[in-house]
C-alpha cells in the first residue's frame, strides 16, 4: 500500500560514523573522508564475511534495560554486534525517550560507544504519522505526502521534525558529515521495478537492504531471501552499491539452529555487508529476535559466532 512504503522509506537507515572530532585528526584533502573511509571499508567487509547485527542490542534486552554494558548477544557469545540499530521514533515530539521507552541519551551514548568498538550504527526513525497523528504503521490516510511537501499543511512541522532528528545525529560528536544512507523497502523484493518504485536515487543512495521475516516454513523463507538478495545484488552491482539485509528475524527463534541452518545458508551465497536482527523487547515476552541466555538457539548462535563467515564487533573497525 503507497503509504505504507512512504512509511517504509520515512524509516530509512542512516547509517553513521561518529568519530568523535579528535584534535589534528580532522582528513586533510588530500586523505579519505571518514564518511568515504566508511564506505570503503563497507564495500571491502564481504570479502571476509557478513557482519551480524542487532536493533537496540547494548540498550535493553531479555530481563535487563540500561545497564552498563549490557547486550544479550554478548551474554551468549562473549562478543558484541558489528552492527547495533537504534530508533529514532517520537524524537520530533520533543520529549527525551523514544517509542520503545529508551532514553535518547543512552542511545547517544551507546552509538558513541559502538564507534568506539569499530561497529557500525544503524539509526531507523519510525514518527508519527505527521497528518493523522497516529503511530508510524498508520496507513488511513492516502494524502500523508502531500502534506508534507512545500505546499503541504504539514510542511513546516515536518520539517521541524526532521530538524530534531538532524540536531539528535549532530548531538554524537561530528556524525553529521560521516552518514551513509541505507534505502530499506519494508517488503520483500520480488523484482527491481517494484523494488525501485519509490527509490529515491543513487545520488542519494549508498546501501540497498530490505525488510524479511521468516513467518512460514524455513524453505518458502530461504526461497523468497534468495529472491530478494538476488534483485538487490543485480541493481547493487550495476549501480555499485552496497548490500545489507536490514532488517530480518524469527519471532521467538523457535527454531534452535535457525542461526546457521537458515539465516546464514539464506545469505552466504551473496556479498552481504551486514545483516541485522530485530530488537530483544523487554515488555512483550514473545516478542524477541536475536539470542539470549539460555534461549533454544543460544548454542547455535555461538556456532554461528564461531563460523568464519560471521564477522562481530571484535573481527572489524569500519573507521582504520
Ligand atoms: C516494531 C516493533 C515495535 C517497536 C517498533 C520500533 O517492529 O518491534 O514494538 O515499537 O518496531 O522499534
Amino acid at each position: 500500500m503507497k503509504n505504507t512504503k512512504l512509511i517504509t522509506m520515512l524509516c530509512l537507515g542512516a547509517l553513521i560514523a561518529c568519530s568523535p572530532s579528535k584534535k589534528g585528526l580532522e582528513p586533510t584533502s588530500e586523505q579519505v573522508s571518514p564518511r568515504e573511509r566508511l564506505i570503503e571499508n563497507l564495500r571491502a567487509t564481504p570479502q571476509k564475511g557478513i557482519m551480524f547485527g542487532h536493533h537496540d542490542d547494548t540498550v535493553y534486552g531479555i530481563g535487563w534495560e540500561f545497564d552498563e554494558g549490557g547486550s544479550d548477544v554478548q551474554k551468549v557469545c562473549g562478543d558484541y554486534p558489528a552492527v547495533i540499530s537504534f530508533d529514532l521514533g517520537e524524537i520530533e515530539l520533543g520529549g527525551d525517550k523514544s517509542l520503545d521507552k529508551v532514553p535518547f541519551e543512552k542511545i547517544r551514548k551507546e552509538i558513541i560507544n559502538q564507534y568506539n568498538r569499530g561497529g557500525l550504527v544503524s539509526l531507523s526513525w519510525h514518527p508519527r504519522n505527521p497528518k493523522t497523528g497516529g503511530d508510524a504503521w498508520d496507513v488511513s490516510d492516502h494524502a500523508v505526502v502531500k502534506s508534507i511537501l512545500p505546499e503541504g499543511e504539514n510542511y513546516e512541522k515536518f520539517q521541524s521534525w526532521l530538524g530534531k532528528v538532524n540536531d539528535f545525529i549532530l548531538s554524537a560528536h561530528g556524525a553529521a558529515d560521516q552518514i551513509v544512507y541505507a534505502y530499506s523497502t519494508g517488503t520483500e523484493p520480488r523484482d527491481q521495478a517494484s523494488y525501485l518504485e519509490r527509490y529515491p536515487g543513487h545520488d542519494l543512495i549508498d546501501v540497498l537492504g530490505f525488510d524479511a521475516y521468516q513467518r512460514e516454513d524455513k524453505d518458502f523463507f530461504l526461497k523468497s531471501m534468495d529472491t530478494s538478495l538476488s534483485v538487490i545484488d543485480s541493481i547493487g552491482k550495476a549501480n555499485h552499491k552496497i548490500i545489507a539485509i536490514t532488517e530480518t528475524g524469527y519471532e521467538g527463534v523457535p527454531d534452535s539452529t535457525w542461526w546457521t541452518g537458515t539465516l546464514l545458508p539464506a545469505m552466504e551465497k551473496y556479498p552481504v555487508a551486514y545483516v541485522l536482527v530485530w530488537r530483544n523487547a523487554r515488555e512483550k515476552v514473545t516478542h524477541f529476535f536475536g539470542p539470549y541466555p539460555g534461549q533454544a538457539s543460544a548454542e547455535d548462535f555461538k556456532k554461528f559466532f564461531e563460523n568464519p563467515k560471521t564477522l562481530f564487533a571484535s573481527d572489524i573497525n569500519l573507521y582504520k
